[in-house]
């Protein structure tokens, strides 16, 4: 009893029958001819039907009796119900429980799909395709699906049930045959497992070098990335982070790294760097939580610096690292003491400072200097001024996440340069993206504002591949083809990038006058936005935005500075005067980065610090990772979290349902059971099967001899359509012809083969 079903059954059967919600009655998958004929549908009596019990979960029953317009059920032994008839929902027939392909499905309702995952879940069947779409749901367990046999089975094709393994092989063989760059976008909530596939795609793709070479020094970087990138939250234990370094929820740690260091560096590193337990530094002890169940720091930290030898990051490096993680630690302890009846303060010299500037190479004044003034140009004047505590202690927490992102931005650049030193360039790739999916909380800030807008432009992305680029494919080849219509969001996108009067704009422009608090930004977005359908004000300073997964509504407290995001000028020139190459590099980096966004209209409000406000530099970033992936083929992988306790064997569908609504998968299944996924240009198609034929078709157009073959190998003609350009199939018709054409090209190279060790 895996939802505890019996109780919920109970519930129902003593209130009154419960009717669809508005919302699902509204759903397009319900009582929609086009996903299975629901609208003629009476229960007749043995009938497999979904119920919907109390809690909105659709539980599988049979109809035992029906009259008028109400049908007694049975739905489970010993439990009956008694509900309206047109509540009721078709089930499929029992020989399609547990499909591969939710396309394969007869009913697609929303039960019907729900259940089917939930089946296949059951019996740790976690991958399911979606017609392109693979779905994978966390198991949150071990499970037998992994390692060399079945690489191996994916490899040469014995296995062919749905599998990250599946979609890297195909990503692998498109590129070849296609001589395209490929992608494979994984997708989905914090904590789906979006990390995980990602890492099992990768090692579906190291396995090619036979588990040595730079394949195997490419899987080695994940403990690395994972252990500077990664942190325990409330909702993943080990989640893909960006900023943590200063602040930290209660019951969350900040990066693993941290964590690692304490408890794993050798006596003589822990001498030199100074360290403490973790339970001892400012910056950790905030959310009084050191441990994750099953996880051993000290041995962790063993991974990464054998990672770390593996990819060849020297051991002077590599203390070099861990010296500005221990820095980062200790510049959280450094103190402030009050100088004047104005607040203003100087830094305490004590041991904390001292370690800060021996780490970083700089004197104790100098670091006084940074966190404790501001130089300024006003007027073309110089002038000083003094920081109160709040703004000193600002100041020091940006230099520790300056200092930590710089560490994190070299690293990967280490790696990078390291992996790619001596080897061939073959100039196709394979891009995996592994990427936070959309996210809508009680309460909601720039962190998701700015998440929630990539999600909108892969969302986009996804719909173009999908959908748009499909039908205007049909369409421009004279296919017959009814139009799907569906959910377009880019009014969503203008609301966001419209330039002067858009979110991101209004932001920016607001960023820039010193005076603009979070409440007139709010103010601002409703006097320039309150028309635009995809916006709506709300009292005080939030502001609701229709995303295409649904309405989420912001709460503007912070955006402003958190888009202003400032490191002073002061700390960048602390950096720079360090006498360790590591914050040397780090400064001059940050300062190549402000010179080039001179150009860019951002000034910031402090006078002597332009670069480029977060937003700005996110939407930049955003849009060279789009204008990667569209210069390739995208596979997808839509990543589904069963549940919130990160525990296995528990299915809620209602977490579930909200997932596949998000990422667009009822959407995918529709659009493509009533389309033609597979499709070639008659040259290619003549020119890859024209050598199956029987008869001579040498002196033929293209388009004669791919009939010749559609004909000779009896493809339906309900399976295929013939357009000017290209032939279009159905799912699953293509296979057919690549056997046989497989199983040809085998027999002649065996021939091949014989005939030579016949003449030597
Ligand atoms: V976040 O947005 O970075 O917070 P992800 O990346 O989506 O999130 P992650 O891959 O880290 O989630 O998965 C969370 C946990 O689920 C893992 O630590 C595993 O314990 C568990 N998981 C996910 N996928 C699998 C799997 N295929 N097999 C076993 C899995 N466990
Ligand atoms: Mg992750």
């Amino acid at each position: 009893d895996r939802g505890g079903g019996g109780d919920e059954v109970d519930s129902a059967a003593e209130a009154t029958p419960r009717r669809l919600s508005p919302r699902a009655a509204a759903s397009p998958t319900q009582g929609d001819a086009r996903w299975g004929d629901t609208s003629s549908y009476g229960a007749k009596k043995k009938h497999r039907v979904f119920c919907q019990l109390l809690n909105g979960d659709w539980a599988l029953c049979t109809v035992l009796t029906t009259s008028g317009d109400e049908s007694v059920l049975k739905v489970s032994e010993g439990k009956v119900l008694r509900l309206k008839t047109e509540s009721l929902q078709p089930a499929n027939p029992e020989i399609l429980d547990g499909v591969d392909d939710l396309m394969q499905l007869s009913y697609l309702s929303e039960p019907s799909v729900l259940y089917n995952l939930q089946y296949r879940y059951s019996q740790d069947m976690i991958y399911t395709k979606a017609g392109p779409v693979l779905v994978a749901v966390n198991p949150f367990k071990k499970v037998s699906l992994y390692g060399n046999e079945y690489i191996d089975a994916y490899r040469n094709k014995s296995m062919d049930s749905p599998h990250v393994y599946a979609i890297a092989d195909a990503a692998l063989r498109e590129m070849k045959r296609d001589e395209v760059n490929q992608s494979i976008i994984i997708s989905g909530e914090s904590g789906a497992g979006k990390t995980e596939t990602a890492k099992i795609a990768m090692q579906y793709l190291a396995s090619l070098g036979g588990g040595s070479g730079i394949e195997y020094e490419i899987l080695q970087t994940n403990p690395i990335l994972e252990a500077f990138g990664n942190a325990k939250t409330l909702r993943n234990d080990n989640s893909s982070r960006f900023s943590r370094v200063v602040q930290c929820a209660v019951g969350e740690r900040s990066y693993h790294i941290f964590y690692q260091l304490c408890a794993g560096a050798p006596a003589s590193l822990r001498e030199r760097l100074n360290l403490k337990k973790v339970d001892e530094y400012k910056y950790l002890k905030q959310s009084c939580c050191y441990s994750i169940a099953g996880v051993d720091d000290a041995q962790m930290f063993r991974t990464v610096t054998e990672a770390m030898n593996i990819v060849h990051i020297s051991k002077e490096d590599q203390e070099n690292v861990f010296a500005m993680v221990s820095a980062v630690l200790w510049l959280g302890d450094v103190s402030f003491t009050v100088i004047d009846n104005e607040n203003h303060v100087e830094i305490v010299v004590d041991e904390a400072s001292k370690t800060v500037a021996e780490l970083l190479g700089c004197s104790i004044e100098d670091l006084n200097l940074a966190l404790s003034k501001r130089h300024m140009k006003v007027n073309n004047e110089n002038i000083v001024q003094k920081l109160t505590l709040a703004q000193a202690t600002d100041t020091r927490d940006a230099l520790a996440k300056s200092v930590y992102a710089s560490l994190f931005e070299w690293l990967v650049e280490q790696i990078n340069k390291s992996l790619s030193v001596g080897k061939r360039r073959t100039g196709r790739s394979i891009s995996i993206l592994d990427i936070y999916g959309f996210e809508s909380f009680d309460k909601n800030s720039f962190e998701q504002f700015c998440i929630n807008y990539a999600n909108e432009r892969l969302q986009q992305h996804f719909n173009r591949h999908l959908f748009k680029l499909e039908q205007e494919e049909y369409v421009e080849d004279g296919i017959d083809w009814a139009k799907v219509e569906f959910e377009d969001n880019q009014d969503c996108l203008n609301l966001f990038e419209k330039k002067p009067l858009g979110l991101l704009s209004l932001l920016d422009e607001e960023s820039t006058f010193p005076n603009a608090t979070d409440l007139t930004f709010a103010n601002k977005l409703k006097q320039h936005l309150n028309l635009n359908s995809c916006f709506r004000g709300e009292r005080g300073k939030s502001f609701t935005v229709r995303h295409y997964a649904g309405e989420v509504a912001y709460d503007t407290s912070g955006f402003l500075e958190k888009n202003r995001d400032l490191l002073h000028m002061d700390s960048i020139r602390l950096l720079a005067k360090c006498e360790i190459s590591l914050p040397n590099m780090f400064a001059s980096k940050m300062l190549a980065q402000s010179d080039n966004s001179m150009s860019v209209p951002y000034r910031s409000s402090a006078a002597d610090s332009q670069k480029l406000s977060v937003a700005m530099k996110f939407k930049g970033q955003l849009f060279q990772l789009m204008q990667r992936l569209e210069s390739t083929t995208p596979h997808f992988i839509r990543c589904i979290k069963p549940n919130n306790l990160q525990l296995p064997a528990i299915y809620e569908q209602g977490l579930v349902l909200q997932q596949l609504k998000c990422c667009g998968v009822l959407e995918v299944v529709r659009i493509s059971r009533s389309g033609y996924p597979t499709r070639m240009t008659h040259q290619k198609f003549a020119r890859r099967y024209g050598f199956l034929l029987l008869e001579d078709v040498a002196s033929q157009d293209p388009l004669s001899v791919s009939v010749a073959i559609l004909h000779q190998f009896n493809i339906l003609p309900e399976m295929y359509q013939v357009g000017y350009t290209k032939l279009f199939f159905r799912t699953g018709q293509i296979g057919k012809l690549e056997d046989t054409r497989n199983r040809t090209l085998h027999g002649i190279l065996r021939v091949q083969s014989c005939f030579r060790g016949h003449q030597a």
